[in-house]
């Protein structure tokens, strides 16, 4: 019956059906991988999957299902396009050949499970009757509170004599579409999902990214591909403030022409296809005229010309500018001399007639979202003071921590910082972003760390500011994102794992050899001298094993010693080799390719020098290897930026501090 089928999968086509009951949509496969407890161990049936984020409320449910050949969807309400299409993936890829879709009942009934080895899928709103019921059925629980965004899932393994079921039932059509990426990492193998029944909200409703860097902005490639991989990992934010777009910032008043708003267009049909919210700002505070009628009206028109390319939430950008200065006279009539509370003045108003008369009077919009000009400290100020009594409250505030890169962010800061604001702020995060002098020749690819748990106390959200290589910066986003959704449950070293893994396409080698790269791009530095996150612990700790074992000068021991730290640098040198051949993420290895590169010179000067330690240990001198090993550290070091990528430019650095600095030592270690 494709019409009652029409009216409940929102706008779900025949063509659709057809294809999902052909198994056609396996020629675009799901990342659905086994993905375990203890990475690479063992599976058992009551193994846990590894969900990320981490649910609220997760337990096994017993035996897995099987997956058979014919599987059968009953959809309810709230079922979009891209949740059925996720769903249909999921299923291909745990082995199904052909899912047909069949809507609830025509009395709102799920149609009678078929027998033993099969499978149905139940999908709909937990408000659906029949939904709720088949959860209930299945040992799901049905929330007390509807939080948005939420879900349940439940599933019971077939008997003898009865069929198995996954119900997947959302608190909204957000909360269903989250609930097929849960079922996505439920595959443990082909024909098998493990069998748990969850609960699961978001800690904060606001988790994702805020393109709000220096230098070459992401290209619609990378955006497109960015907002996909928001939905995958739970992500409902997207903020568009490229500080180089000339449109957003030196040139704000300017419309944009024809083909640069036809690709914002892309952008927010893609965003809304991945349950993310396409937020754009505007930076006008470079040249603005706060009591110009002229100027206000002309930021409100282009924040319209979004609108009506289907943008519903808003930004004004107020950060970097001076507030010592008006750009205009008319300002210091109406405001007097510039400075802090006048500034706060003039932008209470700006904000507040925003939010009154362009976001108030156009249907759909969320509220307005904002950084101020004050954004990195807890200080009050008469700037602050103006913004907190005045600023309309439902307006969203932005803070980057106790510095514009802080070394963490507890949440007696945040609790501070929501005071001075008179609301919960909304985190921009200056993680992994790498525009600033330090930043020079890096990736950031640490996990996301030194956030406390319980800040969604606080915090209405969390957005990270990230690179210029934007599918590098995936690592990072997949932490922040997690932590957003669960920061109670956050587990910086798992999330990192499962990070790694979902580049990895689920190939544990692959994984692994992610995993030994990013300790070498493992440095966040903040603004000061002081560093964040220390570069390459793993290799690090590698080190001080070997330079202990050889301390103690018993040829014994050092053999040992070289033995173990032969193994670890034969990982190394074997890490770009199986990242360029095991990433399917064509833009991952394109931006990290200077890396990977300097990484196999620098192994290969590691190897050497473990050549010269070895030649030692025999009577040599080692000279020859050490030699090899410098002139491969000199090839290593001339190694840049690609031109125009990222902003500063230079050397690329890989564990520097740590391996340079072993290889320049062995040499006079063992004289
Ligand atoms: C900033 C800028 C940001 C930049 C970051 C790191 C904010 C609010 N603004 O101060 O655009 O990328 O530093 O250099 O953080």
């Amino acid at each position: 019956m494709p019409r009652t089928f029409r009216s409940r999968a929102r706008g779900l086509t025949l063509a659709g059906v057809v294809a999902l009951s052909l198994g056609l949509i396996a020629a675009n496969p799901v990342q659905a991988v086994p993905h375990h407890e203890g990475a690479g161990g063992p599976s058992s049936a009551k193994a846990l999957p590894v969900v990320t984020p981490t649910p609220q409320q997760m337990k096994s449910a017993g035996t897995s299902l099987t997956v058979p050949d014919r599987v059968r969807v009953v959809v309810g309400t709230d079922v979009d396009d891209a949740t059925l299409s996720l769903i249909g993936r999921t299923l291909t890829s745990a082995g199904a050949r052909h899912v047909t879709t069949v809507p609830l009942g025509d009395r709102g009934t799920v149609p009678a499970t078929h027998g033993s080895g099969t499978l149905t899928v139940v999908v709909g709103s937990v408000k659906d009757r029949p939904v709720a019921a088949a959860l209930r059925a299945a040992g799901g629980e049905i929330p007390h509170e509807l939080v948005a965004e939420g879900y349940s899932l439940a599933t019971t393994a077939g008997t003898r004599h009865s069929g198995s079921t996954a119900v997947l039932a959302g608190n909204d059509g957000d909360g269903v579409y989250y609930s097929a990426q849960t079922l996505r990492q439920l595959v443990t193998g082909k024909h098998t999902l493990a069998s748990v029944t969850v609960t699961d909200h978001p800690s904060m409703p606001l988790r994702g990214s805020i393109e709000g860097f220096y230098g070459a902005p992401w290209s619609q490639a990378d955006r497109l591909d960015q907002l996909a991989f928001y939905g995958d990992v739970k992500a409902n934010t997207y903020i568009y403030a490229p500080k180089d777009d000339t449109y957003l910032r030196a040139n704000w008043r300017d419309p944009y022409p024809a083909g640069e708003l036809a690709d914002l267009h892309a952008l927010i049909t893609q965003a809304t296809s991945h349950h993310v919210d396409f937020t754009y700002a505007v930076s006008p505070g470079l040249s603005i005229c706060y009591s110009d009628p002229s100027d206000v009206a002309a930021l409100e028109s282009k924040l319209g010309s979004l609108y009506d390319q289907g943008a519903r939430s808003f930004y004004i950008g107020l950060d970097d500018i001076s507030y010592t200065k008006w750009n205009c006279a008319s300002d210091q009539t109406k405001y007097g001399s510039p400075g802090q509370a006048t500034a706060g003045q003039a932008q209470a108003d700006l904000l507040n007639a925003v939010q009154h008369d362009f976001i108030g009077s156009h249907a759909g919009n969320k509220p307005l979202q904002t950084v101020p000009t004050e954004y990195s400290d807890l200080a009050d100020s008469p700037y602050k003071k103006v913004l907190r009594e005045q600023l309309d409250p439902q307006v969203v505030v932005q803070w980057t921590g106790t510095d514009v890169v802080p070394p963490s962010i507890s949440l007696t800061d945040a609790q501070a910082a929501s005071q001075v604001w008179g609301r919960k702020v909304f985190l921009w995060d200056n993680y992994p972003v790498n525009d600033y002098g330090r930043t020079a020749g890096r990736l950031l690819m640490a996990p996301y760390d030194k956030r406390e748990a319980g800040l969604h106390t606080a915090l209405s959200g969390i957005v990270l500011n990230p690179m210029n290589q934007a599918s590098a910066s995936k690592v990072a986003l997949f932490g922040g994102a997690s932590f957003a959704w669960n920061d109670q449950d956050y587990d910086p070293a798992r999330t990192w794992r499962a990070a790694a893994d979902y580049l990895a396409g689920g190939d544990a080698r692959t994984a692994q050899a992610l995993l030994d790269f990013f300790d070498t791009e493992h440095l966040a530095p903040t603004f000061g001298t002081e560093n964040w996150q220390p570069q390459a612990p793993a290799l690090a700790a590698q080190l001080a094993d070997f330079r202990s074992a050889w301390a103690g000068d018993v040829p014994r021991v050092r053999r040992a010693g070289l033995q173990k730290l032969r193994a670890y640098a034969a990982r190394l040198s074997d890490a770009p080799r199986r990242i360029r051949s095991g990433v399917r993420d064509q833009a991952f290895l394109t931006e990290t390719a200077p890396w990977l590169n300097a990484l196999d010179l620098w192994a290969g000067a590691l190897d050497a020098t473990l050549d010269g330690l070895e030649d030692t240990l025999h009577g040599g001198t080692g000279a020859a290897d050490y030699a090899r090993a410098a002139d491969l550290a000199d090839q290593a070091a001339a190694i840049t930026t690609i031109p125009g990528t990222t902003r500063p430019q230079g050397p690329v650095k890989v564990a520097d501090g740590v391996l340079d600095v072993f290889i320049q030592q062995a040499p006079a270690a063992t004289r």
